[in-house]
This record gives C-alpha cells, sequence and structure tokens, in this order.
C-alpha cells in the first residue's frame, strides 16, 4: 500500500464532511522547530474548530500518510534529513521506504488518491525569475494541470517571475481565482501588480465554481489566492529588496535544482527577521479559514 488514510480522515470522508489536506514541506523546510509543529497543529485546529477534519500529508518509510498524527507531526518538525519530495522524487522515496515532505505538487497527488478535493497552503512554487534561461519551473504548476484538486494559498512569493507564473498557468487553462480581491497577492503583501482571472466574492462562488469544473469533466485543479490580513502583511519595499539581496547570493553560491525555492525562502527569512515566520504563520491560519469556509459550501452542494 502506497497510502495510508487515518481513521479520523477516512471517517470524516465517509460522513460526507470537508477534508482539507495540508502539506509538510512547509513543516520540515519552510519553518524552524518548534514554530513548525505548533502552527501545523494550530492550523489543524482552525480546520477542526469550522467542523472540518484536517489531513496533514507526509511520506513515513515510504508510505504517503494521510492524516499524520500529532505525534507523527511533531517527529516530521524534529527530524534531520527528510527529503523534499516533488512528483519526480515520489517513486524513489516509496519504493526505498524513505520519510519525505510532500510538496504543492506532491500533496496534491497524495490527496487526490485519497479522494480530497481540497487542500490548504502558504504558497505555491512558480516560475523562476531567469526561467527564460534557466528553465527553472515548478512542478507545482504542471500539477495544477493535471491533477482534481483546488489549492488555496496566499499567492506566490516574489522570489518567483509572478507574470510568469500567470502565463504559465493560463497556457495549462488552470483557474487563478482572488479571494475578495482582483489582484494576485504575493504573499507577505497583498499586492503584486498582477490581477487575477477572477474575483471570488464569497465562499459559495469558489464552491460552485469548483463543483461546476468536476462536472464539466475539465482535467486539472484550481487556485484560490487569498491576501495576507493587512495587520500582519510586511512593507513591500524591504520585502524586495531582501529578494533581491537572496536572489544575488543563490548565483553567487551556485544554488540550483530543488535546492533553489528552500535556499531563497531561508535568505529571504534571515533577512526580514522573525518578522516575516509571524506573517507567514498568520497568512497560513488564515487561509485555512477560507479553505473552511469553501469545504463547508461545498458539502451544501
Ligand atoms: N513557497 C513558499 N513556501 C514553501 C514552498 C514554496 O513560500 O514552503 C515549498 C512548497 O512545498 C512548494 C515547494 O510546493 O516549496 C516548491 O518547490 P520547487 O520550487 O522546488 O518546486
Ligand atoms: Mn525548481
Amino acid at each position: 500500500m502506497y497510502i495510508r488514510v487515518s481513521e479520523r480522515v477516512q471517517k470524516a470522508l465517509d460522513e460526507g464532511r470537508g477534508v482539507i489536506a495540508l502539506e509538510s514541506t512547509i513543516i520540515s523546510h519552510g519553518m524552524p522547530y518548534p514554530r513548525n509543529v505548533e502552527t501545523a497543529l494550530n492550523v489543524e485546529k482552525i480546520i477542526r474548530d469550522m467542523g472540518c477534519e484536517a489531513a496533514t500529508i507526509g511520506i513515513i518509510d515510504g508510505v504517503g500518510v494521510i492524516g499524520m498524527s500529532e505525534e507523527e507531526i511533531e517527529e516530521f518538525g524534529k527530524r534531520k534529513g527528510i527529503l523534499k519530495v516533488s512528483r519526480r522524487d515520489l517513486p524513489v522515496v516509496m519504493a526505498n521506504k524513505l520519510w519525505g515532505a510532500t510538496t504543492v505538487a506532491t500533496t496534491m497527488i497524495l490527496a487526490h488518491m485519497a479522494g480530497i478535493k481540497l487542500f490548504v497552503t502558504g504558497g505555491i512554487g512558480g516560475v523562476h525569475k531567469g526561467a527564460t534561461k534557466t528553465f527553472d519551473i515548478s512542478a507545482d504548476l504542471e500539477e495544477l494541470a493535471n491533477t482534481d484538486v483546488t489549492v488555496i494559498c496566499a499567492g506566490a512569493k516574489a522570489i518567483l517571475d509572478l507574470g510568469l507564473t500567470l502565463e504559465y498557468l493560463e497556457t495549462k487553462g488552470v483557474p487563478v481565482l482572488g479571494y475578495q480581491t482582483k489582484e494576485l497577492p504575493a504573499f507577505y503583501t497583498r499586492r503584486s501588480g498582477f490581477a487575477v482571472d477572477y474575483e471570488l466574492k464569497d465562499a459559495k462562488e469558489a464552491a460552485m465554481i469548483i463543483k461546476t469544473k468536476k462536472e464539466m469533466g475539465l482535467k486539472g485543479g484550481i487556485l484560490i489566492t487569498n491576501p495576507i490580513p493587512e495587520e500582519y502583511s510586511l512593507d513591500e519595499k524591504e520585502m524586495n529588496e531582501a529578494i533581491a539581496k537572496a536572489l544575488e547570493e543563490a548565483e553567487k553560491d551556485g544554488i540550483k535544482g530543488k535546492d533553489v525555492t528552500p535556499y531563497l525562502l531561508a535568505k529571504v527569512k534571515d533577512l526580514t527577521g522573525g518578522d516575516s515566520l509571524e506573517s507567514n504563520i498568520e497568512l497560513v491560519y488564515n487561509n485555512a479559514r477560507v479553505g473552511a469556509l469553501i469545504a463547508n459550501e461545498l458539502t451544501k452542494l
């Protein structure tokens, strides 16, 4: 068996309650211990308090666990050497019975295998700046093109080329929807200067669109972007400076491939100090609330 669905997640699915997938790269590679574990558990609590079930997904000894226990999340937060697993890594990590943190792409794959339709995270991967030369485009985008899961995020960090990311998603036919916004949010900031395809007025509209796409048999996912609450958003100028510096250092250190995103994220975090961690945590909580609202609307349809 390549996946194991926890009892409480299976029960929620059987009862037709809203179930929301959560990724584990954000735990193992995205935040320091113990804030990572604390955040992961708080996100689950927000989702449960709103009547849904949370399914944090990770790979333990080569099995995709759908709904990690508190102890497993704690272990994920502490353990060294957990691999970052995207689509191409998946068969190797499974066959060799390793531990792996799931990215947006692999969380979508495993969620879909378990019958979960919604997935809440912080930010997605995308087209990197300079991709016209490096070809560095996250497998997250291709997964959104192919796998029927709706991802609720706070946009993507401006370490990426947000314009090219939107172009890629357009080519692949992925709807990019703004939750009560016309503008694509840029993770730490509410604005990016790029328009989303459509603004969603509420969770009910989101649920109707998800249902319609499914009934039409259209392949692939949907991206819902939800801006960080104003009070937690960071200064755009300071952010852009940190990003420019991080990109410079990545180039100097010759960072390539799957290491690029974690490297840039860590640099930006160091350069902006503790503020960015607090903002990161709050935007995930905010996405969890919107995800649960949409899940509850979906169960009514
Ligand atoms: N962006 C963030 N935080 C993250 C990630 C991206 O702001 O934690 C993680 C997610 O797991 C995402 C992955 O799926 O990085 C993308 O990596 P890559 O660019 O190598 O595909
Ligand atoms: Mn990449």
